[in-house]
């Protein structure tokens, strides 16, 4: 591990800082000393129509209770439309880049207004009200962005789901979320692979049958073929929107009212959806965008992350909006239509702040530096990482290739359930250091316990808590709040567990090191699959690996790497040394099973490894291997087994 790189907060003199190192001590000393009045201060990030007199009030302990600004009343179509009104009325608050159809799209906040308001007055007339759940399940298209915002207009709530769910996942989900209403689109395009929105979802409803409560459809098209349409359920979305009215008096809700759900996979099979509050939820997007985004006039944020993801909500939809940016969407891929074509973007939009996942890095990386050498890419002036675990190689490839040194990098960690950054820079006010996601933004108290259980301050490593409550926490599961409970707050009293271990170095610095569940027990060894992958990070002959552990007769349990090899290198790299580099790096204990050099991962669309079919493919248990449809290419299990078996 590389703690020691230190790129000093100096290194970036152009980026216009947000505060001084004092003021950010500041305000986290205010924080820790008072917490009620930092979070009511935080709190006028957002427009009220009812400032709230409270901050927090409820408890993690026994049935855990959350409940943030109690008292205030808000809308959060308002927060980041209507109060933009005045003064941003003409400023582009979406650009929405269509790849598949060779256009693009900008929407000013007026529009965004008009297009929002029309669409609650046409879901009121459907029968949506304040509550009722509307399903979301669009391509990245600027009806999705729109379709959210005009459910917390009415106050119904939004369950935005990923198009790549089979029929079967989305029947669960809406089913679960007893849905009224559907806004899909009728296909999508994937690089040059199609996918069929409206079929899946009619056949979803169909699976579903009587335990749906969905009643119509609106579908938007998204290309010139017909698609069926059932009289009396489904309509054109804009046939039938476009014809409403473009106001529509916001709904006021109280700060406790949920806003949207957003399913999420825990460490048993069954989905879940967490539910976010409306109050505590803006404050949370506000202030998290506010200190680490932070967009400025003409600042152009591109946050490359599906809709149907946290970071789609947060980064892509609520934090920029009430921020008063610009958020750009698009449904191009970093490598297709040709390698480069995210950088093209950059300068065709002036893109100046670039947030996506590691996984894209690593892509962007794997195509060779010449691709970004040939581009103009002077319009960034931020780039953003989250989602997973990022090398120090990696991250100072972005770093210097794509920033070219210019541009800070920050790496925030974030859940579902936290809503917002948790972890993360204020970029150009401290300093960095590759491959950690910093430390906590102001308000959150981070506890890491560990192997005896305990809290030690300064250095130590261990399981990744929060102590107290911060405004953007998941309030609960969707009917299951004791999974909720169980599944956050069991593991230590008056904790939330974040499900992630972490180590915490001299000065303070996070090191994210991966799922606790993905531990494995060598022979009594414990060893993290994430320090395995780490320490194959920091090699340039491999691109990326996943290491998990599969049943041993022996040891209980070993370790099998599946290793992207870096064909721009230039000396390659064969089983053998990945082993030795493991041995060398760790110990013998952690020499691996079995070594498979591999094409690719198996992923799902937000580029998370899923590591559960590794473990599968590695043991041999490709019959059981399940429902695949949520992969980004459900076609590398094939190649995957292929490979297994021919080594075997
Ligand atoms: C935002 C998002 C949450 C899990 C989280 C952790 C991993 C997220 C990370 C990171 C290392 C980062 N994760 N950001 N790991 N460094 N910067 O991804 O939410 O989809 O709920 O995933 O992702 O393991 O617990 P979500």
């Amino acid at each position: 591990m590389t703690d020691q790189t230190v790129i000093p907060a100096r290194a970036y003199p152009d980026y216009p800082a947000i505060m001084t190192p004092e003021q950010l001590q500041v305000m986290r000393e205010k924080a820790r000393s008072d917490p009620d009045a930092f979070w009511l201060e935080q709190a006028q990030r957002v427009h009220w129509f009812k400032k709230p007199t409270q901050g927090f009030s409820g408890s993690f302990e026994k049935n855990v209770s959350i409940s943030w600004f109690a008292d205030g009343e808000l809308n959060a179509s308002v927060c980041c439309i209507d109060r933009h009104l005045t003064e941003k009325r003409d400023q582009v608050a979406l650009i929405s880049q269509r790849e598949a159809e060779g256009r693009s799209e900008s929407l000013t906040y007026h529009d965004l207004h008009e297009r929002v308001c029309r669409l609650a007055n046409a879901l009121t007339y459907l029968g949506v009200k304040k509550g009722c759940r509307v399903a979301i399940c669009l391509p990245m298209v600027s009806e999705a962005i729109v379709s959210m915002l005009a459910c917390t207009r009415i106050g119904a709530v939004h369950v935005v789901l990923f198009g790549g769910f089979s029929a079967e996942g989305l029947a669960e989900r809406l089913v679960d979320s007893g849905a009224v209403v559907v806004i899909t689109g009728s296909m999508a395009w994937r690089g040059n692979k199609a996918v069929p929105y409206k079929d899946t979802l009619d056949e979803a409803l169909r699976k579903a049958g009587e335990k749906s409560s969905v009643q119509f459809m609106l579908v938007v098209r998204t290309s010139d073929e017909a698609v069926p349409m059932l009289p009396g359920r489904d309509y054109d979305y804009h046939d039938f929107v476009d014809h409403f009215e473009a106001d529509f008096v916001p709904v006021a809700m109280h700060a406790e009212d949920p806003m949207f759900m957003l399913y999420t996979s825990g460490s048993t099979g069954k989905p879940k959806a967490i539910v976010h509050a409306t109050g505590g939820y803006m404050v949370w997007a506000a202030y998290t965008m506010g200190m680490v985004y932070t967009p400025r006039a003409n600042d152009v944020l591109w946050c490359t992350a599906d809709v149907a993801w946290i970071t789609g909500h947060t980064s892509v939809v609520y934090g920029p909006l009430a921020n008063g940016g610009t958020t750009m969407i698009s449904d191009s891929l970093p490598t297709s239509p040709y390698p480069g074509r995210w950088f093209d973007l950059i300068d065709a939009y002036k893109v100046t702040m670039l947030f996506t996942a590691p996984t894209a890095v690593r892509a962007m990386m794997a195509q060779g530096e010449a691709v970004v050498q040939k581009r103009d890419l002077s319009s960034l002036r931020l780039l953003g990482i989250a989602g997973e675990p990022i090398s120090p190689d990696a991250w100072l490839w972005y770093h210097d290739v794509v920033g070219k040194k210019r541009c800070p990098v920050a790496d925030t960690w974030w859940q579902t359930e936290t809503a917002g950054v948790v972890l993360g820079p204020v970029p150009g006010v401290q300093s960095l250091k590759p491959g950690s996601a910093t430390m906590p933004l102001p308000g959150l108290e981070m506890v890491i316990l560990n192997s005896d259980g305990k809290a030690e301050a300064g250095a130590t490593a261990g399981a990744l808590c929060i102590a107290r409550s911060w405004p953007g926490q998941c309030r609960t599961i969707w009917k299951d709040h004791e999974r909720f409970r169980q599944a956050y707050f069991s593991m230590a009293p008056g904790l939330y567990f974040t499900g992630d271990g972490a180590r915490r170095d001299e000065d303070g610095y996070y090191w994210i090191t991966g799922r606790m569940d993905d531990v494995i027990n060598i022979a009594g060894h414990r060893l993290g699959t994430a320090e395995v992958e780490d320490a194959l990070g920091e090699d340039h002959r491999i691109v990326e690996c996943a290491a998990v552990g599969v049943p041993h007769s022996v040891k209980g349990q070993a370790l099998v790497v599946f290793a992207i090899p870096n064909r721009t290198a230039v000396t390659g790299v064969d089983e053998k040394d990945i082993s030795r580099l493991i041995v060398n790096l760790i110990g013998r204990y952690a020499a691996p099973e079995a070594v498979y050099l591999v094409p690719d991962l198996p992923r799902t669309r937000s580029g998370k490894i899923v590591r559960r079919l590794l473990r599968k493919i590695a043991s041999g248990e490709t019959d059981t291997l399940g429902d695949l449809s949520a992969l980004s290419d459900p076609s590398i299990i094939s190649t995957l087994c292929e490979r297994v078996r021919s080594q075997i």
